[in-house]
């Protein structure tokens, strides 16, 4: 049995309603936990929401209604978009749940025995928006403005409980530099490794001026600071904070998840998780994730998307995308065009129309129904035998294969989809190269003819195969038509391996991604 696989979007706030930066996030995990199901692995997938704090709390005031109505609202809300964009999360966790709010009492409780949480005197220049506080120097840096929201930093002091991060800096700039992809891209992890050099400083982690929240047990009017009760789900849900005689303990059973593979994340919440939190393990004594990966940012037209400028890609733009073009090629343009990297990515309604087109009509769609339509003609629909046992190809295919293997462990899925694509566009030349359709003329090339298009069938079906977790819904169509052998039940050493469909076999025609007339394409909400 192979090890098994998690991993874990941002648990989301419930005072937003869900737009294209959590549909992104969840998306891209989506596809790599699909991908690592594919290839055997027992995968967790998490993903939920972040119901406590200041935010929620006055999100809630200004609708009139109790904080824990807007959350679950909300979160029905974040769940209602899972399901009908078929993600595969294998648990949903809400931290005003019981399982949660318990276990994060129990994990603070033995932080305070062991003295990395403590209380004492604060003072320091706090992020009200992003309920953050920040070092003299960093403050300094930002120009006392807070980076996200441009509203200056306020001085604020608290008697409240610390976590003791600065007795950590030795030991994380040690994991930093023995582990060096533990946080991904490159970039961000020089920016982290640049930020700790400052020094470290112990952490508040009650607060005293709101109430919804988790409170700190043994220390009334104390409510855990809501990234401390947000950080810890990511065990919460895997039981690691269960005592053996409470009902939640057989959770425990999912502690063979941990640690996770990825923790992926938006670049501007990666210091929580590049740096309190692995110290959080540490004390809790706990191994650290193999990689904190964080992705950039969509804009929209060159602009950062903002609320106050209205161009955040809604639900509602999401949704005419994708019934425009179907979910698929929603989830294509997220995992092929999007903020992997270090950058930015542009979100433009032309850009996602023109990779529609090239990728997924003219290349994922056409050569199979090109190859399909030929062995219909000259074949009957039935696959025509190779007396060359495929030649180039199966060294070919596996090469591909492997390559994007080793591209899904280490979640570049940019270089999974273009090991995909390639295989078809290797078909797509071989077509072109070798002109079928004229050797069709002469009876005396059929053996040829048959060779030819029995290797294209089966490069086809592996091509597809590798583009599933992207493409699940239209790959599990093109699976069926190129036929229907290796599908979901069969083990991956099956499915990958060249030369699965048998002689005589029906390969149907199949029309996989129609094509958009540019007209119609989808204006984003603000512009239309
Ligand atoms: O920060 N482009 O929740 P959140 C790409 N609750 N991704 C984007 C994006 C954009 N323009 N905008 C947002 C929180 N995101 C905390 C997290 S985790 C223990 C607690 C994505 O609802 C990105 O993944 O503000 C970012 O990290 C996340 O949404 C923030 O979601």
């Amino acid at each position: 049995m192979s090890q098994p696989a998690c991993i874990t979007t941002p648990i989301y706030y419930v005072n937003d309603r869900p737009h294209i930066g959590h549909a992104y996030t969840t998306t891209i995990c989506d596809v790599w936990a699909r991908s690592q199901r594919m290839i055997g692995r027992d995968v967790f997938f998490l993903t939920g929401t972040d119901e406590h704090g200041v935010k929620v709390e006055k999100s809630a005031q200004a609708r009139g209604i109790p904080p824990q109505e807007l959350a679950d609202e909300n979160a029905a809300e974040f769940q209602r978009v899972l399901a009908t964009f078929a993600l595969t999360n294998s648990d949903f966790i809400r931290t005003t749940q019981p399982r949660h709010v318990e276990q994060v009492q129990t994990l603070l409780r033995q932080l305070m025995k062991t003295g990395d949480v403590y209380l004492g005197t604060f003072e320091g220049w706090y992020d009200e928006g992003q309920e953050e506080y920040h070092t003299e120097n960093r403050a300094r840096e930002l120009n006392y403005l807070s980076p996200i929201s441009g509203k200056p930093l306020v001085r604020a002091t608290e008697q409240n409980y610390y976590f003791r991060l600065s007795a950590f800096a030795d030991r994380l700039a040690k994991h930093f530099a023995d582990h060096p992809t533990f946080v991904r891209p490159v970039e961000r992890a020089n920016e982290m490794l640049g930020r700790m050099r400052d020094g470290l400083q112990d952490v508040p982690i009650t607060r005293t001026n709101f109430s919804w929240g988790i409170a700190m047990p043994d220390a009334p009017g104390h409510v855990v600071y809501v990234w401390i009760d947000a950080l810890l789900n990511y065990i919460t849900a895997l039981g690691l904070g269960t005592t053996p005689s409470a009902p939640e303990s057989k959770l425990r059973d999912r502690s063979r998840y941990w640690p996770a593979d990825y923790h992926v994340v938006g670049k501007e919440i990666l210091w929580f998780h590049a740096v309190i939190w692995p110290a959080l393990l540490m004390a809790l004594e706990l191994p650290l994730p193999k990689c904190v990966y964080a992705h950039s940012f969509w804009i929209a037209d060159g602009q950062k998307m903002s609320k106050s400028l209205g161009n955040f890609v809604d639900l509602p733009t999401i949704e005419r995308y994708t019934s425009v073009y179907g979910l698929d090629a929603w989830r294509w343009y997220m995992a092929t065009q999007g903020p992997l990297a270090a950058t930015d990515a542009d979100f433009k309604a032309k850009h996602f129309h023109e990779i529609y087109t090239n990728d997924l009509v003219n290349t994922v769609g056409n050569c199979p129904s090109r190859v399909g339509a030929m062995i219909g003609k000259y074949f009957g629909g039935k696959l025509p035998s190779d007396s060359h046992n495929g030649g180039e190809w199966p060294h070919r295919c596996k090469a591909t294969v492997d390559k994007w293997e080793r591209c899904m462990e280490v979640f570049d899925l940019v270089g999974a989809a273009r090991a995909g694509m390639d295989l078809f566009h290797q078909v797509d030349v071989m077509i072109n190269d070798t002109e079928p359709f004229k050797l069709a003329k002469d009876p005396a090339n059929t053996p040829r003819l048959s060779s030819i298009l029995n290797q294209c069938a089966q490069t086809v079906r592996i091509a597809g195969l590798l583009l599933e977790p992207f493409l699940p819904q239209r790959m599990a169509d093109l699976q069926s038509a190129f036929g229907g052998v290796g599908s979901g039940k069969s083990d991956w050493s099956s499915r990958k391996k060249y030369g699965a469909i048998p002689d005589g076999h029906p390969i149907e025609k199949i029309a996989l991604f129609p094509r958009v007339d540019g007209a119609i394409a989808v204006q984003p909400a603000s512009a239309g």
